[in-house]
């Protein structure tokens, strides 16, 4: 076995209220990324839409919310001291935000930038939540199907620096597909960033268990493929909305590692040995040995639960 360590950190973000400007957001997460370089991180996940308030949950008209929330470009002067940051520090990133792409369509994105400060590799958030239409009976919305397309670049496995890395975005977390079409790309490393609020407009759910069903997604999945998991939420309670916390580094053995103690800015940061991954990759799931997809046809041939098969 190799023992190849990676520096590996997430930092969490507080609240980033309506009134709060994108430099201002900048200018904390510049001193995240230097507290996690001091700790020996050369990998630091932020969260989802991480340089703006987790806008969706206010109703206006798309054209308003791309003026106010999107980035046409990446980096855009304000977010540029960040990867100025990166490059001088030599330590790569991942960052959450609304992006306009050039064909004008707006997609929830996540970014990872390199050790050079040069963006490796993209995803466009593929398990959009919530609704489109107008919720008059709930405290707050959950508009990502209004404001957002469906992600278009799929499922990638992005190697920099020699690690292989896989992304997604917050609800793409739950579901066990996200991880397995990484992990069959040999992904090492999976790293998230979220907005979960602490109450469910769905069903009238304890509002513990938004915290239990996040740290159960992230541990079941990061050991039946065997991969790191690096979780970094916004939390605490922006203008009033309050979104959990518990951002948490996972080991390939489910384990948490290392988890925030705050709903504030924070970072937690290990010596993620990368070997872990590969004994339960080459033993209980070996994929090549053991899996029959032959037997797991209804995953891509249907979409809702049917009638049991003949
Ligand atoms: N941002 C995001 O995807 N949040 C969802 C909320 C789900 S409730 C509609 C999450 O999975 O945490």
């Amino acid at each position: 076995m190799s023992n190849r360590k990676l520096g590996l950190a997430v930092a969490q973000m507080g609240p980033v209220h309506l009134t709060d400007s994108r430099s201002a957001v900048v200018l904390r997460l510049v001193a995240m990324l230097q507290e996690a370089k001091a700790r020996g991180a050369e990998m630091v996940v932020f969260p989802e839409l991480a340089l703006t308030t987790f806008f969706p949950r206010y109703w206006m008209d798309e054209s308003e919310a791309q003026a106010r929330f999107f980035e046409a470009q990446m980096p855009n002067p304000e977010v540029q001291p960040l990867f100025d940051e990166a490059r001088k520090l030599g330590v790569g990133f991942y960052l959450g935000y609304a992006e306009l792409a050039e064909d004008g369509r707006p997609y929830n994105t996540c970014i990872l930038v390199n050790r050079n400060g040069e963006i490796a590799g993209r995803y466009r958030k593929i398990h959009l939540p919530g609704h489109a239409d107008l919720k008059s009976d709930v405290p707050f919305q959950h508009l990502e199907k209004k404001y957002f397309d469906v992600g278009n670049l799929g499922f990638r496995v992005f190697e920099s620096e020699a690690v292989k890395y896989g992304m997604c975005l917050c609800n793409d977390r739950r579901w066990p597909e996200t991880y397995r079409v990484l992990a069959l790309q040999s992904a090492e490393v999976v790293m998230l960033g979220y907005n979960t609020p602490s109450l469910n407009i769905h069903w009238n759910e304890p509002v513990h268990l938004r915290t239990s069903t996040h740290l159960i997604s992230l541990q079941a999945n990061a050991y039946q493929n065997g991969v790191w998991v690096a979780a970094a939420g916004k939390c605490g309670s922006e203008d009033g909305h309050h979104m959990i916390g518990s951002s948490v580094i996972v080991a390939p053995t489910g384990e948490i590692v290392a988890r925030t103690l705050t709903e504030e800015d924070e970072v937690i940061c290990v010596s993620a040995d990368l070997s872990l991954g590969e004994h339960f990759r080459q033993h209980v799931f070996n994929f090549a040995k053991h899996r029959r997809p032959e037997h797991y046809r209804l995953i891509v041939d249907r979409v809702g639960a049917g009638e049991p098969l003949p």
